[in-house]
């Protein structure tokens, strides 16, 4: 196993607040990376904007800080000229589901070889609180000041209804959970969205640590991720939030290999 320390940037200050859930999802990207035995040159973390985005700029691998919503075209287009690399699509929620909603969409359709990251805090954190998304309903903000009046937007159903290839969702206090799934995605052929529930301390009061730990369950052992129609029914109960390899398809083809390109290396 490598040591965690090999994937530290030692001059970089973190500028997110302190309890922030970005740290526990930083600590397990790189357990995850040292317990592969990734060296940094193998893996490009791509981002788009917003707390979570700023992720790439902590960590010792190639980096791509793009533009928001554009994570994953990005992503797709660095996987399609480089195979060889792992490439990490990692974004928040406001980013992927909301200004980047389109291509998180048409991603899963084509099912390129990446894993994609979702720092799921359910707020907009970077610019100070709005709703995302995913922002339960009724629950108010800085701007939705008598409370949000429209259903969040459920990403793991719509994954599972587009028959994405692996469907997971995870709380980022349960570490060992959440570094396996890490794990799982990286090693899998396909396009991999990793939903990770994790609290804004600064401005989500009410999806707090304790609210995801009484509001989620971890899907048993035995449980089939194979199986699409429990794993949707799965999917649509939002009253208490399974955790776990929701979903897996492993027969979908993936983009790349369908794509012609000239071997440089
Ligand atoms: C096209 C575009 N729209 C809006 C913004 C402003 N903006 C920057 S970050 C952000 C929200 C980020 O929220 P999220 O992706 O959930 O990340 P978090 O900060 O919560 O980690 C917004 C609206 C922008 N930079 N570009
Ligand atoms: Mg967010």
């Amino acid at each position: 196993m490598f040591s965690v320390k090999i994937y530290d940037i030692s001059n970089s200050d973190i500028a997110w607040c302190p309890g922030c859930g970005n740290f526990g999802i930083l600590n397990e990207l790189k357990t995850a990376f040292s317990e592969l035995e990734l060296s940094p040159n193998q893996v490009v973390i791509v981002s788009g904007i917003g707390q979570a985005a700023k992720m790439p700029q902590y960590v010792n691998v190639n980096m791509f800080n793009g533009l928001h919503g554009r994570t994953l075209p990005v992503a797709t287009a660095i996987k399609l000229v480089n195979p060889s690399l792992i490439v990490i699509a990692e974004s928040g929620d406001g980013c992927t589901y909301g200004e980047g909603g389109n291509h998180f969409i048409h991603t899963i359709r084509k099912n390129p070889n990446i894993v994609n990251i979702v720092h799921d805090n359910m707020i907009y954190g970077l610019t100070k609180g709005q709703a995302s998304p995913t922002t339960p309903k009724g629950v108010k903000t800085t701007l939705q000041f008598d409370g949000v009046f429209v259903d969040p937007f459920n990403p793991i159903a719509v994954a599972v209804a587009l028959n994405a290839s692996f469907v997971a969702r995870t709380f980022m206090g349960y570490t060992d959970l959440t570094i396996e799934l890490i794990k799982k995605a990286i090693k899998h052929r396909g396009y991999s969205l990793i939903d990770i529930l994790q609290p804004c301390v600064t401005f989500n009061k009410y999806n707090t640590y304790q609210w995801y730990k009484e509001n989620t369950y971890i899907l048993p052992e035995d449980y089939d991720p194979t199986d699409r129609k429990t794993a949707f029914e799965i999917a649509m109960d939002t009253e208490k939030l399974a955790l776990g390899l929701i979903y897996l398809n492993e027969s979908k083809e993936v983009y790349e290999d369908f794509q012609p390109r000239i071997e440089l290396f």
